[in-house]
Parts: C-alpha cells; structure tokens; sequence
C-alpha cells in the first residue's frame, strides 16, 4: 500500500451519523482544558474521539509531533480524513485549531493539507493558529531522517521519515529555525545555509550546493508570506481563552509508549505524547489541567520497530490486521498486531493520570472465539516483573502471562447501549477496567462518528 492523499473518498462500510445522538452530561462536564491521549505505540483511534468531542470544546490543540501523526475522521456524510498536521476539530465549523509550539510544521505538508480540506468545502480560514514559536520542519530534515535510517540499517527505529527527529534535533541542539524566524528574511539564509552545512558535513550523500540554498531560500520566502495570517502567539491565546473561560480540548499524537522519556526508548518518536507534554507544547499551567481522556486498543498494534511484548507472528495477527485495517494512515505501512498488554497500560496510565478510558475497535475482536489478555510479565528466571522494564535487554527476556477470556463472535458494530453487548464483551471491558483501575466511558464500534458507545 502507497500512502494516499490526504483524504479519500468514503469507503463504504462506515457509518454515517443520521441523527443527533443525545450526548451523555458526562461530555458537556469535561473539565474546561481536557485531553486525549494515546495509550500505546498510537492509533488507537484519538482522531475519532477529537472530532466527536470537538463540538463541545472552543479550541482544539496539538501540542507535540509533526506530520508523522495520522489522524483519520469521518464527516456526517461518511467522507474520510485523513489529518496529519491540522487538529482533528477542524470539521467542527466552531472550533479554533491550534498547532503549538511544541509541534514541528513542514510548511509544504501544512499548505496540502489545508487546500485538501478547502477544496473539501472545509474552510480553514481564520480558523487555525500556528505557535511563532513552533519549529519549521525542512524537506532537508526528512532527507536527514531517511539517511539516518539507512545508516541503521538492521537496527533501524522504522520512523515515518517525516523529518521528526532530525527537526527535534536541530531544536534541542539550539540552531533551529523556528516560526517567528520567517519574518526575518535577512538573517533567514544564514542560519538555513548552517543547518544545511551541518548535515553535508555529517552525510556524505547529502548534497548540497549554494544554489539549492538560493532554491529554498526564495520557496520560504513564498511560504513565509502564506503562512503570516496563520501566525499567532498561542501561548498568550491559549491562556487568555482559559481566563476567557473558553473550552479547550489537546489532541495528542503517537501515545506515551513512543515518549522520547517514558516509551521503548530509542524505539520511539522524539517528542513528549504524555501529559507532561501538554504544557511544555502549549505554554499552559499544569494547575490549568483537569480531565485527560486515554485512547486505548480493544488489542495492540505497533508500527515501525521496537518491542513488542504481546506481537501475535502468526495467522491470528494477520486477522486482526485485516479486520481492523491496520495499516500506516500517513505511510501506509502494515501495522504489528498483538493482544492487548496490561502491564504496559497500567504503565501508561501511572505517567498520565487519566480521569478516564475510551476503549476502541471492540467490534474488530467480534469473530474470535476466545480472546487474549497480557496481565503480567515474568522474568525467564521465573522472577515477577513488576513495572514496565527501561531496559529493553530485560523485556526481551519477560515472558508474558495471559488469562483467556471468551469472544462474543456476533456483530457489534451497530449496538449504541452498553446493556446491549453480548454478556462476553462487557464481561472483557469489565475484566480491563478491573485491571487497570480506571473507568472506561467510551468504547468504540467502527470508524463512523456514531460508533460509540457512552457507557
Ligand atoms: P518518527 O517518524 O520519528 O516519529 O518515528 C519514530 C517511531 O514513532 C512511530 N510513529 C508512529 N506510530 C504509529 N502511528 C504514527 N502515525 C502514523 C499513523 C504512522 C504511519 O497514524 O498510522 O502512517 O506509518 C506514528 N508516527 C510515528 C514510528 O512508527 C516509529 O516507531
Ligand atoms: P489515531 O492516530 O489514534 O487518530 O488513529 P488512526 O486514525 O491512525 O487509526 C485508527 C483507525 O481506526 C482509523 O482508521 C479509524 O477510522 C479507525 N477507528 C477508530 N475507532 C474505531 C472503532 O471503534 N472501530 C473500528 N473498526 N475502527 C475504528
Ligand atoms: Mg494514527
């Protein structure tokens, strides 16, 4: 599979909101700054939950990552999107977007995505702020991120060679270029022809020329002077909308086990998917915090490498990838599937402090007879592990202990009421709620909007 447009036409078995489904007070009672989170290695479905929720929040921000993340939506009429940059409450006409500091933006990517969702009758105008402290993403950090994997070679991490790293890099080492550095078309060349300069010396198959500086310079000039309506101070708009009392929702990218600090390390992305990143990303109080929302799989997927304690390597694998689509949204890359893991959720939800879960893709576990569920982790020296291990060298030799639960192996996907799942489906929420501790409000039963069910 070749990574797509960025939107597509619906495919046909998705559900179609046709009615206003009364939403639970429980929504309307999120606290004013809310959050969704991912729970594992990422897509386990927070576009979905951004878009539903969007209409009851002012603002929608990521705070984090860069074109890497893939989120895809469903409008009311089944449209599909497929966002990587631009917030998941774009199609919430009320909403305001914000992609703050924290993120890294690759104009070009930033521009294709908006005039796909103008062209989509998504207007976008007005409508999305990006930080001037956010950092730009350069082609030449993509080029940087695909040669550094090839440099791996058999240990490659598997990234979406979208230029996170390298553009993270550049930010951390203090000469990157950011937003608000577009208005200064004076000093703009030299610290461009330094980044470049960097990696040709660093690359010997990185080509650079003063031409090409010239080339890119000019193009920023044009996308300097696209993007300057977009340009804002979030850092001061987020928090006059919080005393403003304006609702605001963070839409996180990839999930607290690719964290550059708390994931598979170096198995992971470079940003922080966690709470923490919240307010390093969009320069708002942690006091300002209240209910974080963490995005989990009914059962685990994984793309790129790294561990992966619950992989199933056999046909039971390949069925879940087949019955839950899972394949990269921005790269197209076939996802790893496992069973769902406990311990790395009870390890997730330690670091975030979720206020509650939404369980997704219940409905892709519908045909299995029995179903799986990693509880703990033992040591091959028959020693207990009791927390997720840092060292990868001791996860590499945990053996996972399962309990069996029973399939319900009925369709689920068109049932809205908790009561009326099959007793072996609520018998599995019930099971993971149990284990982790957390309520689950939300569980998901396909793609479409609707597909939710408030328990
Ligand atoms: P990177 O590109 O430097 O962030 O890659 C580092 C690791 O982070 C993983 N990663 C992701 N994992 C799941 N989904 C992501 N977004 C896309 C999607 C992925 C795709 O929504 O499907 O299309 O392939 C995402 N972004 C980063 C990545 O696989 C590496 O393991
Ligand atoms: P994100 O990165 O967490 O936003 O997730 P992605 O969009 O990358 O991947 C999740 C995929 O699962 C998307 O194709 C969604 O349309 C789809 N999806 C979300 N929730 C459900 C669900 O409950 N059931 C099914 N079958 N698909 C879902
Ligand atoms: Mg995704």
């Amino acid at each position: 599979r070749k990574s797509g447009p960025i939107w597509c036409s619906a495919s046909p078995p998705v559900s179609v909101e046709h009615h206003t489904s009364e939403t639970p007070s429980r929504i309307g009672a999120l606290s004013q700054v809310s959050g969704v989170l991912g729970c594992q290695w990422g897509d386990e479905g927070k576009g979905k939950l951004v878009d539903i929720l969007a209409k009851h929040f002012d603002v929608v921000a990521r705070c984090q990552g860069g074109a890497n993340a893939g989120h895809t939506i469903y409008n009311s009429q089944g449209k599909k999107f497929a966002l990587h940059l631009v917030p998941s409450g774009i199609l919430n006409e009320e909403t305001t977007c914000v992609v703050g500091n924290g993120v890294v933006v690759h104009l070009p990517g930033f521009f294709k995505e908006i005039d796909g969702l103008e062209s989509n009758r998504v207007s976008c105008k007005g409508r999305i702020l990006v930080s001037d402290r956010a950092h730009v993403l350069f082609d030449f950090h993509q080029q940087v991120d695909g040669l550094r994997e090839a440099e791996l070679a058999k240990s490659f991490i598997g990234t979406t060679k979208r230029g996170i790293g390298p553009c993270y890099s550049s930010k951390v080492n203090r000469n990157g270029i950011r937003v608000c550095d577009l208005r200064h078309m004076d000093t703009f060349p030299h610290k461009l022809d330094l980044l470049l300069s960097d990696a040709a010396s660093r690359f010997k198959d990185f080509k650079y020329t003063p031409e090409m500086l010239r080339e890119e310079v000019e193009r920023y000039k044009r996308f300097a002077e696209r993007l300057e309506p977009f340009i804002c101070d979030t850092v001061h708009f987020m928090n006059e909308s919080i005393s403003q009392k304006k609702k605001i929702l963070v839409e996180g990218g990839q999930a607290t086990m690719l964290d550059i600090d708390f994931g598979t390390y170096p198995f992971v992305t470079s940003s922080s998917p966690s709470a923490g990143g919240i307010c390093t990303g969009l320069g708002i109080a942690p006091r300002a915090l209240g209910d974080i929302i963490g995005v989990v799989k009914a059962y685990t997927t994984r793309v790129g490498s790294g561990p992966f304690p619950t992989e199933l390597l056999d046909k039971a694998g390949d069925l879940l990838r087949f019955s839950g689509q899972e394949f990269g949204t921005t790269t197209g890359r076939p996802r790893r599937c496992g069973w769902l893991d406990i311990v790395a959720l009870k390890y997730v939800c330690q670091i975030n402090g979720f206020s509650s879960l939404n369980l997704t893709k219940l409905d892709v576990l519908s045909d299995l007879a029995e179903i799986q569920l990693g509880v703990s982790y033992k040591h091959s020296n028959g020693t207990p592990i009791n927390s997720f291990p840092a060292d990868l060298h001791v996860l590499e030799q945990s053996n996972v202990e399962y309990e069996t639960m029973p399939g319900w192996q009925t369709d689920i996907s068109s049932i809205r009421n908790y009561s009326d799942l099959p007793k072996a489906a609520r018998q599995y929420v019930e099971r993971i709620e149990e284990l982790v501790g957390l309520p689950i409000h939300y569980i998901g039963v396909g793609p479409g909007r609707d597909a939710l069910i408030y328990k």
